[in-house]
């Protein structure tokens, strides 16, 4: 229950119109609440609609995807992809394939993507898509057709002017390719129309990184700022081994942290040493097999089965990067019993809302996912800049561009908290900063009726 009528109202609606949806309906609260000193401050919202207007997609498409495995058989698989919101650009996020995807997945993705991409300062709107095909066990064919159907249907709704996908979990360099490859034949034009393309058609270097480094970039600042503090001598812990731990690792570790775990969805590897994050790559990159295999290769290091263990081994420094609510109240109330100073979100609402209050009220710096993690596609703004000019930038200028968005965003977070009476709540700052950029844009454009 909020203090405010208006906000009750809506967030009944949601609840009303989208029953079950939970993960949709978590991300939705979390905003709300954000937002009520917003509201009490800025009677047009509500005269105008604006909140019952953000919470409602505006174009949701479900499709049908057939395909044809190695042996012959055909497979159907559901397709997604939420248009949400654009009032201030293109809708833009990335495509996730995870047997666990569906309508609520979706819906909270994108939603959290128009205040993120809001927070980038660059002109993006909210979107998101995926399916619940698993990626994983299937040859590159299999792969290959799969993404060719799913892009059969999907290339009627985009566009380089209109949605602009891109990666998420599942979805990297090889089906990003494939997509690609199949929108170019059905639309016989080569433009900007997904983000995350191999550096020879389009992509932009740096992206690849960009959402480790910028959440690395995010958290410095944070610590500077509110600890005087840095990852120098620190020891950190990374949940996932996909796309945004593995470079996490690599700039954690640049900037003088030691990364002593890392995990996927089967169980955690500790190494106290410091991960020797080549072989990572080398299993997960190259061949794309499972993170138990690095005890195989490193000396001295442990596995452990299950995911959730990885939040008791001992660090300074936490950086969720695998997936939506994976820290829950008991696990964040392990890693502040073993003293973590901050915690960083690369995932998207990696910790449930039990874990965000466990970790406020103990007084842990907490860098929220949609700033945190807000690199990625900060970046895939920048390949649509690079391809939009026909140009490209070198890694160091993409690189200093990226830097320098991820310390605006914290700024400007930890500033619009401040103004509203939150300061050092950076959820809050967040979510109001995004807010009010695409709010503003929606009042000036008016309503079609
Ligand atoms: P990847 O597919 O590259 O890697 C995902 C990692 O998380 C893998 O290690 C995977 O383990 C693990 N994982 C996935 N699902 C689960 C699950 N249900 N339980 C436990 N572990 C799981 O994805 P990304 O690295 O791209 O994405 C990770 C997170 O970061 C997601 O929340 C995504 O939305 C978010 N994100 C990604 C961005 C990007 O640019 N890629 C940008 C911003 C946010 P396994 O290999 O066993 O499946
Ligand atoms: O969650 C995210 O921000 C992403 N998966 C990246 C989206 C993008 O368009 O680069």
């Amino acid at each position: 229950m909020f203090k405010s009528e208006y906000l009750n109202r809506v967030y009944a609606g949601v609840e009303a119109r989208n029953p079950g949806e939970k993960e949709f309906l978590q991300a939705v609260y979390e905003v709300l609440e954000s937002l009520e000193p917003v509201v009490e401050a800025n009677p047009r919202l509500e005269q105008n609609g604006i909140l019952e207007r953000i919470v409602e997609p505006e174009r949701q498409i479900f499709f049908r995807v057939p395909w044809v495995d190695d042996a012959g058989k055909v497979q159907v698989n559901r397709g997604f992809r939420v248009q949400f919101n654009s009032a201030i650009g293109p809708y833009k996020g990335g495509i996730r394939l995870h047997p666990s995807v569906n309508a609520s997945v979706i819906k909270f993705l994108g939603f959290e993507q128009i205040f993120k991409n809001s927070l980038t300062s660059l002109p993006i709107g909210g979107g998101k898509g995926g399916s619940d095909f698993d990626p994983k066990g299937k040859s590159d064919m299999e792969v290959m057709r799969f993404c060719q159907s799913f892009m059969t249907e999907l290339s009627k709704h985009i566009g380089a002017d209109t949605d602009v996908p891109a990666g998420d979990i599942g979805t990297g360099a090889r089906e990003i390719g494939f997509m690609y490859g199949q929108y170019k034949r059905l639309r016989n034009e080569f433009t900007g129309v997904l983000t995350g393309k191999g550096l020879t058609y389009g992509g932009s270097l740096a992206r690849t990184e960009a959402t480790g480094f910028g959440l690395c970039y995010f958290v410095e600042e944070m610590l500077k700022c509110m600890k005087n503090d840095s990852f120098k001598g620190k020891t950190v812990v990374i949940s996932g081994s996909g796309n945004v731990a593995i470079y996490a690792n690599q700039k954690a570790t640049e900037l003088g942290g030691k990364v002593v775990a890392m995990s996927d969805s089967n169980g955690y590897i500790v190494d106290k040493n410091g991960i020797n994050l080549d072989v990572v790559k080398q299993i997960k990159e190259v061949e794309r097999g499972r993170i138990k295999e690095y005890v195989n290769r490193v000396s001295g290091a442990e596995y452990h089965d299950g995911c959730s263990g990885i939040w008791t081994v001992k660090c300074d420094v936490a950086l969720p990067c695998a997936t939506q609510n994976e820290i829950n109240e008991d696990s964040a109330k392990a890693l502040i019993a073993n003293g973590v100073m901050a915690v960083g979100e690369g995932a998207n609402m990696p910790s449930t809302p039990e874990a965000v209050a466990a970790f406020q009220s103990a007084g842990v710096l907490f860098a929220p996912a949609k700033a945190a993690n807000a690199g990625g596609v900060a970046t895939s703004a920048l390949e649509m800049s690079q391809n939009s000019m026909r140009y490209s930038w070198t890694f160091e200028e993409v690189d200093a561009k990226l830097k320098g968005i991820m310390i605006n965003i914290f700024h400007n977070a930890y500033n619009a908290a401040e103004k509203y009476g939150k300061k050092g709540n950076l959820v809050a700052g967040a979510n109001i900063a995004g807010f009010e950029k695409v709010a503003e844009a929606m009042l000036a454009q008016g309503v079609a009726y």
